[in-house]
């Protein structure tokens, strides 16, 4: 199974290029748009699949009826050499809505961020998420053969993994990774039917965190709400209704070289041009954000700790300019655009206190950015600031130590965020709702002597290297292979 194939690509496992893709055509001379994903999960998991030769099962964005489960709507992947099969499933639009816009991101994103006072629970929305549950497991149990893999991806099938493990024999495994956080459980109880969202997700037999703490709020939320099971806190299993349910840590990487790459084949002062109203010369100190507009990334937070850095140190206006780049997501659900329009507001107002005649201390865009254009733009800033105030791991800010080749630069990094369990030695840590510490911090970066800033650099990206996004997949076979057909009871943690 996985995340949304729809092209918005907003859970950065679904980077799909923008360019439109070559087109081909296949055996039955069907049309196939090939597009090649840029780096992400949808470019690690490629090679794995051609190598096992397995089916691939996504959400497709046709017109075609929701009930059918036959064989419909396959291709071979590539087209013309068959390596594996993609399959997608159509969800017509209002099952988008409740399932995808619904339940998946009014309701279960906000729980796991710990914003329950944007949990928008609407009629329908659970009915809807069952459904397309149902209608991917369907779809699963009939491509699956006994000694089967399934690997599910994310918070968008909390019901799937145990309607598979019901249809199918004990010799599949079933293994999912959660990307996000998992919340309290006094957070989690606010969830409707929170009960058949354990029992769901205790039919993986295998369940991935990236950091352990998620791992164990999980626990702690089975202990309280399904008392028939039974946990193994000291060793991470769950034994339900004759199943065992093993959870791991295995946090996520970037594919590294990639980004390392497309940052060495640019000019990084080209990045300037993409920016054409406003003055970022050679000599401007750049910070730097890039996030999806979410109320979970913490950008008005950076901005006020933006605005004070400006308050307290006249002497760098005009000599330190933020980009942030914004990508709008989920713009049909109210908290989204509310939160749109908020920063967009900030930015107004700081720019309209500091600005002078030729320079702007905030540059905002939501332009859509290339990989190489990002990675460019990565490789010039000199600062970049990641204040999530809750983040499952957040992959931007291993992509930018990627891609800074000169090994110049500085990170600073929430401690909310997964990725701060193993960064958070080299980055300049903050607490994004404290606005003064965040200035100091930025303080501390721009004043940082070189050699200082080099060495915190050249740790973090061999941190980077080696937790790379292939090491992430490898960790999760290695699992899979561990759990499989033993009931993840054999070896240790
Ligand atoms: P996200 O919440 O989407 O992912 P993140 O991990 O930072 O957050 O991934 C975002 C991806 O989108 C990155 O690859 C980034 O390059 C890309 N992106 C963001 N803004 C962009 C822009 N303006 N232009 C081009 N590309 C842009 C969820 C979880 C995270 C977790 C990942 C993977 O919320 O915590 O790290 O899944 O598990």
């Amino acid at each position: 199974g996985s995340g949304p194939g729809n092209g918005d690509g907003d859970d950065g496992s679904d980077g799909t290029s923008a360019d439109g893709g070559e087109v081909r055509t296949d055996g039955d001379d069907r049309e196939i748009t090939v597009d090649e994903p840029a780096g992400g999960l949808t470019a690690g998991l490629d090679p794995v699949l051609q190598e096992a030769s397995g089916t691939w099962i996504a959400w497709g964005d046709g017109e075609a009826d929701f009930a059918v489960t036959d064989d419909d709507n396959r291709v071979s992947v590539p087209p013309d050499d068959e390596s594996y099969t993609l399959r997608r499933i159509d969800i017509p639009d209002e099952a988008v809505e409740g399932y995808y816009y619904g339940f998946s991101n009014r309701v279960l994103w906000p729980l796991c961020h710990e914003f329950p006072g944007l949990v928008d629970t609407r009629p329908d929305d659970l009915e809807w998420y069952r459904r397309v549950n149902e209608r991917f497991a369907d779809a699963i149990v009939d491509s699956a053969s006994a000694q089967s893999t399934v690997w599910i991806q994310d918070y968008h099938f909390a019901l799937a993994p145990r309607l598979v493990q019901e249809s199918t024999p004990e010799s599949t495994t079933v293994a999912q990774f959660w990307h996000i956080p998992w919340p309290d459980p006094e957070t989690f109880e606010v969830c409707p039917a929170h009960t058949d969202l354990l029992e769901g997700v205790l039919g993986n037999d295998l369940l991935g965190f990236h950091v352990e703490r998620y791992g164990r709020q999980f626990l702690a939320c089975v202990d309280e709400y399904l008392p028939e099971a039974s946990v193994d806190r000291a060793r991470l299993l769950v034994e339900y209704e004759g199943s065992t349910t093993r959870v791991v840590a295995t946090p996520m990487g970037v594919d590294a070289e990639t980004y390392d790459r497309s940052a060495r084949s640019t000019d990084p002062t080209a990045v300037h041009s993409l920016f054409d109203d406003c003055t970022i010369d050679d000599d401007t100190v750049l910070g730097l954000g890039v996030d999806r507009l979410d109320y979970s990334k913490g950008i008005p937070e950076r901005l006020a700790g933006i605005e004070r850095f400006f308050e307290r140190n006249p002497a760098w206006r005009g000599a330190f300019t933020f980009v942030q780049k914004a990508t709008p997501s989920r713009t049909d659900i109210p908290a989204y655009d509310r939160y749109g329009e908020l920063v967009r507001e900030d930015v107004a107002r700081i720019n309209a206190r500091f600005a002078t005649g030729d320079w702007q201390p905030i540059v905002y865009t939501e332009e859509y950015f290339s990989q190489e254009e990002l990675s460019a733009l990565y490789r010039r800033a000199d600062v970049m600031v990641v204040s999530s105030l809750l983040d499952g791991m957040n992959l931007v800010a291993q992509e930018y130590v990627a891609a800074t080749v000169d090994g110049d630069g500085t990170l600073l990094l929430s401690d909310r965020a997964g990725a701060h369990d193993r960064l958070g030695t080299q980055a300049l840590t903050i607490d994004p709702t404290d606005a003064d510490g965040v200035a100091e911090q930025l303080e501390r970066a721009v004043s940082m002597p070189r050699a200082e800033r080099k060495r915190r650099m050249h740790r973090l990206r061999t941190k980077v290297f080696d937790a790379d996004l292939e090491r992430w997949m490898n960790a999760q076979f290695d699992w899979i292979a561990r759990v499989h057909g033993d009931g993840g009871l054999e070896g240790g943690r």
